[in-house]
């Protein structure tokens, strides 16, 4: 299907063609938990259990191979050793891709409507405070969405308090008592923020800037999912930062961080 033609069809029609082709070419009816990876969470996939099916993001209709160096373009169904189905989307589409808001949300709608009842976002971002270095792991708590969109349409009136569930925040300090916690604001990009957009994101109460994650995280919640964010702090962002922002570095910090943070992540999922 050309997106042309996937967004002229409905959304949640949309969703249910993905999540029947993966039941099929899975062997797996229905999912419990869904992962999106970002960048430098890719290893996780591997530690979170065994992986009984791959699948090339581009054979999944509305699905896209990723446009990202540092991303993956697979979606895996993986055994967790806990005996739950976890759906792993490697292939993110970003909003600044110009494919539309429908676009960038079809993983998380395809992931309720393969039967995820939990949803955990991962992303790379830059950080505000300095006292986390690159290749820190911080759970987000809250977002401040700078996209001026909406992954809704229509009067759809729907609630985000407590988007980011306090309960598997808890779970996760069960594994790390010294994880942070920071508000997550997401610009549009692709441009990384001017020093004067990151602190006018301090400002208004924002801990890290990204390019992902919030406006999937209001279409988790708005499918009815119990949504977990954890962000990888690659890189500090700009002006905070003596040097200038390259993507080799936030791939290097990504890199340098993968084995702890996919091990983090690992824990946490057992634990859901
Ligand atoms: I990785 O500093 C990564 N993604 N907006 N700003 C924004 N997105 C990012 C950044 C950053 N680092």
């Amino acid at each position: 299907m050309s997106n042309t033609e996937f967004l002229k069809t409905d959304p949640f029609e949309a969703a249910r063609a993905a999540a029947d082709h993966i039941a099929q070419e899975t062997g797996v009816d229905q999912h419990d938990v869904a992962l999106v990876l970002g960048s430098g969470w890719s290893g996780a996939a591997d530690l979170i259990g065994d992986t009984t099916a791959t699948l090339s993001a581009d054979e999944v209709p509305g699905f896209h191979a990723p446009a990202v160096a540092g991303h993956v373009g697979t979606i895996r169904s993986v055994l967790t050793a806990g005996g739950k189905r976890a759906l792993v989307l490697g292939a993110r589409t970003h909003y600044y891709e110009g494919k539309g808001v429908r676009s960038v949300v079809h993983g998380v709608r395809t992931a309720a409507a393969a039967g995820c009842k939990t949803l955990v976002l991962t992303n790379g971002c830059g950080g505000l405070n300095e006292d986390w270095e690159p290749g820190t792991p911080v759970l987000i708590s809250d977002h401040i969405n700078l996209t001026a969109t909406s992954p809704l349409e229509g009067a759809t009136f729907v609630d985000l308090t407590d988007l980011y569930s306090s309960r598997i925040r808890a779970l996760a300090r069960e594994v790390d008592p010294t994880l942070a916690e920071g508000v997550y604001a997401q610009f549009s990009g692709p441009h990384y923020e001017t020093p004067a957009e990151v602190q006018y994101a301090k400002r208004i109460g924002a801990d890290l800037v990204g390019m992902s994650t919030a406006l999937e995280a209001i279409a988790g919640r708005h499918a009815g999912m119990e949504v977990f964010g954890i962000s990888l702090v690659t890189n500090l962002a700009a002006g905070i930062s003596p040097v200038p922002l390259s993507h080799a570095e936030v791939l290097d910090a990504g890199q340098a961080a993968a084995a702890r943070i996919s091990k983090l992540l690992a824990q946490i999922i057992g634990r859901l």
